[in-house]
């Protein structure tokens, strides 16, 4: 098979980057390793940007996020037992944020896909990229027991973290950073009314926990556990049973229980890999850079990737011009940074850290202080929140 632009990968990244791709008359072919029905059931992000919003308008995909996804001004921070609220609107200059699962604008994504006729083979897995540095690269996969191959002009690493394209890059090519955390986040999906219109990122002796929802009838709960914590360990009413423990007792009381319809363990993750470019790979999402979730910043630093890279495929096809190209790296790495230290402060902040000595606790405890009695500092929140510009 022979396109322009091959893309490894169907999540909301690969899926995206086809539509704005296709809408500007550039030809591609995505592959994805999963059935749609698997790529669905994935339960992930569920605040996003203004700017993730914008491109999903633009890729001719957005109207259901805008009729149906809620906009939230402001966020509530619980610690001691009380609330505290951060109010997006005023603290960032009129921001908002948007909340709309990753699972329905994944589907919106597919259902646009398949609406323009676009070439998506499921179960289709990458297995080895050839020819990067030449301008005839290839992408080599399986898809029901043969071995194929897409010729192409360029490839699109947007096969998340544990994809193979980024192992595509030669070692001495890559620098990689990262960071573990000594936790993970527990996750619980119910069809329950949430336990409040607004997120609630709590802070706990006990461990973080976090309140959000998907609508007014679905919820999303997630705690801190240990790395050493199996799904197994956590049956419906121990989960609801901490989290309650976690809460404000008036917000324990108002908790609705009820069956999960989805529960899951993710470790808290940071990585970033730089450059996001080898030869005619250009690597877009998680498949170069992932964050704790505490910040809700990855899938929205996934989209400043797919805006500058879009941008810079429209300019070479268009008018040869490669400076999109050869500057996409450096600009999208200067976002994504920003992104990571963001996510850092906050997971810093919320967390319990098995061996955090009594001097870090006082100093969690004062920036909290710190925060809530400084506008300035509110400010660096709202604005880091809603999203810096690209
Ligand atoms: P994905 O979603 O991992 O998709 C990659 C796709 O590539 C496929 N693949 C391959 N296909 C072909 N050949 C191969 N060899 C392949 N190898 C892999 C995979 O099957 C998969 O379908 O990456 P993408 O598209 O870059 O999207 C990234 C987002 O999924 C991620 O950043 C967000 O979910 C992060 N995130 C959040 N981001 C936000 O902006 N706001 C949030 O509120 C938010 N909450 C979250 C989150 C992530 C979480 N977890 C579980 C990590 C909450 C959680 C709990
Ligand atoms: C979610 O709703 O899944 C969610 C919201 C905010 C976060 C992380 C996850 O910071």
């Amino acid at each position: 098979m022979r396109t322009q632009v091959c893309i490894v990968g169907g999540g909301p990244s690969g899926l995206l980057l086809a539509q704005l791709l296709h809408r500007a008359g550039i030809d591609n072919v995505l592959l994805e390793k999963h059935s749609r029905a698997y790529v669905l059931g994935r339960i992930r992000a569920g605040v996003l940007e203004h700017g993730f919003a914008r491109l999903m308008q633009e890729a001719g995909c957005g109207e259901r996020m805008a009729r149906e996804g809620q906009v939230h001004h402001g966020f509530w921070i619980a610690r001691d037992g009380r609330l505290e609220r951060v109010d997006l609107h005023k603290h960032s200059g009129g921001g908002s944020v948007i909340v709309y699962g990753q699972t329905e604008l994944t589907r919106d994504l597919y259902e646009a896909r398949e609406r323009m006729g676009g070439t998506v083979l499921h179960e289709a897995e990458a297995v080895a990229l050839e020819g990067l540095t030449t301008e005839r690269p290839s992408v080599v996969y399986r898809k029901d027991g043969r071995t194929e191959r897409v010729e192409c002009e360029f490839v699109i690493g947007a096969d998340g973290f544990h994809g193979v394209c980024r192992r595509a890059i030669p070692a001495g090519a890559l620098r990689e950073y990262e960071r573990t955390y000594p936790f993970g986040w527990l996750g619980v999906l119910s069809r329950t009314p949430p336990v409040s219109p607004e997120l609630i990122y709590v802070k706990h002796a006990r461990g973080f926990a976090l309140c959000s929802l998907r609508s007014n009838v679905l919820s999303r709960y997630y705690i801190q556990v240990p790395l050493s914590d199996r799904i197994e360990d956590w049956p419906d009413e121990a989960f609801w049973e901490e989290l309650k423990r976690r809460l404000p007792a008036d917000v324990a009381a108002r908790l609705v229980t009820g069956p999960a319809i989805e529960k899951s363990i993710a470790p808290l993750r940071a990585y970033v890999a730089e450059p996001m470019r080898y030869g005619r790979l250009f690597l877009a999402g998680d498949a170069a850079h992932i964050v704790p979730p505490t910040g809700a910043r990855g899938l929205n630093s996934a989209a400043s990737d797919l805006y500058y890279l879009s941008r810079a495929l429209i300019a070479w096809y268009r008018d040869r011009d490669a400076s999109g190209l050869d500057g996409y790296s450096a600009r999208a790495l200067a976002r994504v940074w920003k992104a990571q230290r963001f996510s850092w402060w906050m997971t810093m902040l919320l967390h319990e850290f098995p061996e955090t000595s009594a001097y870090e606790r006082r100093l969690q405890e004062a920036e909290l202080d710190y925060l809530f009695s400084s506008e300035r500092a509110l400010g660096a929140l709202a604005e880091n929140y809603v999203g810096l510009p690209y």
